[in-house]
């Protein structure tokens, strides 16, 4: 991947096969602002397009994961033009969540501290969700007389059940992670000291994981939520032909029965 020295509101490094996405305006708390949408969005493509990346961690710096829309971004003057935030929505934010959703390789997110808003959001895109013990999950939006969004309530209630989701959004009262974890919303409460090294750990290990196998999980999990069981049956069907066909099958198939470790291209 090629080095991306100009982005200001979020980082990205290599490490070997998997790349760390950082959210930085510690100072606001990591909240999303317009610069920060368009950062990411060139941040996830260069991820999605770069073949030798095989896993994607992201997380925040500083004190918060990320505390949502910046909302003096948002400060509407009294009298003035309300925003467009249907727009911000299909043009910003979802965007954004589809790509993490549908990358054909593993999302893994550490939350370093609060989430809020619509970083419960982008954290509940992804397909791990590791927290520190100390972070906590806000379904901010009831608070300042918005919907939850960018995925919410996609995500939230099918993670932690309809009554746990609904009491999220409807009461904005802040969820420890070690409750999330306890309520399948996450999935894992660490200790403060070791998110950094548990999170890294399983991305370095999806890695060297068969990608092209997990990128169908992902996609007939998604598709499953939709689907009837024969249409279901009959899209594993389809996507287990794929693999079927992939190198990374053959070579776990011939792993095994050497008894050896695989040595997955991701292919
Ligand atoms: C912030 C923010 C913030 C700016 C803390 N913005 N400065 C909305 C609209 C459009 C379309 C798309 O969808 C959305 C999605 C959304 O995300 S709506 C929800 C927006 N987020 C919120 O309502 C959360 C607002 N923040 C909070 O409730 C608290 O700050 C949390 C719970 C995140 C953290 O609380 P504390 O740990 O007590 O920190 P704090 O409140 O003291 O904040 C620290 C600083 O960060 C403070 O600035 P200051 O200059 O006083 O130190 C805050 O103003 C700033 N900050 N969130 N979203």
């Amino acid at each position: 991947m090629k080095a991306k020295p100009d982005l200001e509101t979020v980082t990205l490094e290599q490490n070997g096969g998997w790349a760390r996405l950082t959210l930085n305006r510690p100072g606001k708390l990591n909240s999303v602002n317009a610069q920060m949408r368009a950062e990411l969005a060139e941040a996830l493509a260069a991820v999605d397009g770069e073949e030798n990346i095989r896993a994607l961690l992201i997380t925040g710096a500083g004190r918060a994961f990320c505390a949502g829309q910046d909302l003096q971004e948002r400060e509407i003057a009294p009298g003035g033009e309300a925003p467009d935030l249907r727009r911000s929505l299909r043009e910003g934010y979802n965007p954004l969540i589809w790509k993490i959703a549908s990358m054909p390789k593993p999302v893994v997110c550490a939350v370093n501290g609060v989430a809020a808003g619509a970083g419960v959001s982008l954290a509940m895109a992804c397909d791990f969700v590791f927290a520190a013990e100390s972070a906590r999950f806000v379904m901010a939006f009831c608070g300042i007389g918005l919907v939850p969004d960018s995925g919410a309530t996609w995500f939230l209630p099918r993670a932690a059940g309809l009554p746990r989701a609904r009491a999220m959004m409807m009461t904005g009262e802040p969820v420890d992670a070690k409750t999330a974890a306890q309520w399948g919303m996450i999935y894992r409460c660490v200790a403060d000291g070791e998110l950094a090294e548990q999170s890294e750990t399983l991305a370095a290990k999806l890695a060297r994981a068969p990608t092209s196998a997990l990128g169908r999980i992902k996609r007939l999990l998604i598709e499953g939520e939709e689907n009837s069981l024969p249409r279901q049956l009959e899209r594993e069907a389809e996507e287990q032909g794929e693999a079927g066909r992939g190198s990374d099958y053959a070579e776990g198939v011939r792993a095994f029965l050497e008894r050896r470790p695989a040595d997955f291209t991701g292919r």
